[in-house]
């Protein structure tokens, strides 16, 4: 049985619980970080040096960094399914999880924190603003993309939209102005409506 630590309010341990249950393996999540704590404790700093979430076991294995926890998890369990052999089609799903790690959650998180985790009378409104212009035209770069193709690596599903749709839920949940985007709105829909994703996009956000 896998191990995940850490709360689910997390889009990077949406994320892990996400590939886990796509590729059908069981796991136990562990409430860590944010008001539960208990990330900077020497027993977990032991696994996960940094003192984030997500942090994965399998059996002996102890790894960190979400995206590099969804490659793990679709390339041991997910084989012709999620993961991808062909160097091309697997650069293709690569570019946008790593897309999201250095665009778009840079982009959205300022937002995040300020409408979500700040008590409204210390909010920099000039931090929201940029924070959702900043957004907006990285959501604009995927219904681009999205207008062409099914899913964001082509027309099969895979660990690029495991990845991607965390953000997309979180931003669509936010008390933020919504742009009408018919692509990446069908492209949600249909991701957010498989099974595994009902556990890793938790409502509301938090
Ligand atoms: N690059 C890391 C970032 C991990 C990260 O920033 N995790 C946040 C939650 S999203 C965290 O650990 N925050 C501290 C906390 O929850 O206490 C990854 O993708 O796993």
């Amino acid at each position: 049985m896998l191990t995940i630590w850490g709360r689910i309010s997390s889009i990077n341990v949406q994320k892990a619980v996400w590939a886990a249950g796509e590729v059908g393996q069981p796991f136990e999540r562990i409430d860590i970080g944010g008001q539960f704590g208990g990330n900077k404790e020497p027993a977990y700093l032991a696994k996960n040096p940094n003192g984030q979430i997500p942090t994965l076991e399998d059996g002996e294995l102890c790894i960190w960094e979400s995206n590099s926890i969804v490659r793990y998890l679709a390339a041991r369990y997910g084989a012709g399914w999620i993961w991808e052999e062909d160097p091309a089609r697997r650069a293709d799903a690569d570019r946008w999880m790593d897309w999201m790690l250095a665009e778009l959650q840079p982009a959205m998180t300022p937002g995040f924190w300020q409408l979500l985790r700040t008590p409204a009378e210390q909010r920099d409104p000039a931090v929201i603003e940029a924070s959702i212009a900043r957004t907006e035209a990285k959501l604009d770069i995927l219904e681009a993309h999205l207008a062409g193709r099914t899913y964001l690596a082509g027309e099969r599903f895979g660990m690029a939209d495991i990845t991607v749709a965390p953000g997309v839920h979180r931003w669509r949940n936010m008390p933020v102005p919504q742009k009408e985007r018919p692509h990446l709105a069908r492209w949600y829909a249909q991701v957010a409506a498989r099974p595994a994703a009902g556990p890793a996009l938790p409502l509301p956000i938090s």
